[in-house]
């Protein structure tokens, strides 16, 4: 009995180690540092608003691309679906919509073109979807508002046009991340002609945090 009490005890004494390194791989691989943070910019209603200011009539339905391009390898995505609220704590999400790209766990969510989730230097992950209006947060769509961050520096640019009369009426922006805002502005924004296709001028600010003075 005695002996078999020392055999169990050396059994358990690798597996508790093993199991302590395995928690401890586990706990760092969690422990992601996010480096840059965005938020895709020009909600769809906005764009909506301001194509038919300029053209009446088009389509409310838009045509949202989101082009994501990475920099560096074992570089790993978090996004964040803003139809739910956002992650407290996006490095170790809760939320079942937010997805984990370039872990190489395809449970945890797959790069949209990479199917095996691992993302080479300079992949191109293409996000696009039709979005309607007004939206219902029910439905988690690639739009505007959803939240990015990632571990290595990405390049994100964003473009629309209404479903009708399509991409001749688009647009594009890039994307900066949060650390890239400002605090002192000088608008761009201006009439540059009295014609009827380039006399409406508007613009789409995005504060991180507003501040009410
Ligand atoms: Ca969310
Ligand atoms: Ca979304």
């Amino acid at each position: 009995m005695k002996s078999s009490k020392l055999l169990v005890l050396r059994w358990w004494l690798p597996l508790g180690i093993a199991t302590l390194f395995l928690l401890g791989a586990g706990l760092s691989a969690r422990a992601v540092n996010l480096v840059q943070e965005f938020y895709l910019p020009m909600p769809e209603a906005q764009i909506n608003q301001a194509n038919n200011a300029i053209i009446t009539g088009t389509s409310s339905t838009i045509n949202s691309i989101f082009s994501i391009v990475v920099t560096g390898t074992g570089t790993v995505i978090y996004y964040d679906q803003w139809e739910d609220g956002y992650e407290v704590n996006l490095a170790n999400p809760t939320q079942s919509t937010t997805q984990i790209w370039g872990d190489g766990n395809t449970n945890n969510g797959v790069a949209p073109g990479y199917p095996n989730d691992i993302l080479p230097v300079g992949a191109v992950i293409t996000l696009t979807n039709a979005v309607p209006q007004p939206r219902n947060p029910a439905t988690i769509l690639w739009d505007a508002r959803d939240r990015i961050a990632a571990n290595k520096a990405l390049v994100i640019s964003r473009a629309a046009w209404p479903v009708t009369p399509g991409p001749v009426f688009g647009g594009a922006a890039g994307v900066l991340s949060t650390i890239d805002y400002g605090t002192n502005f000088i608008s761009p924004v201006g009439r540059i002609s009295r014609t009827t296709c380039l006399n409406t001028s508007g613009c789409s600010l995005w504060p991180r945090r507003i501040t009410l003075r």
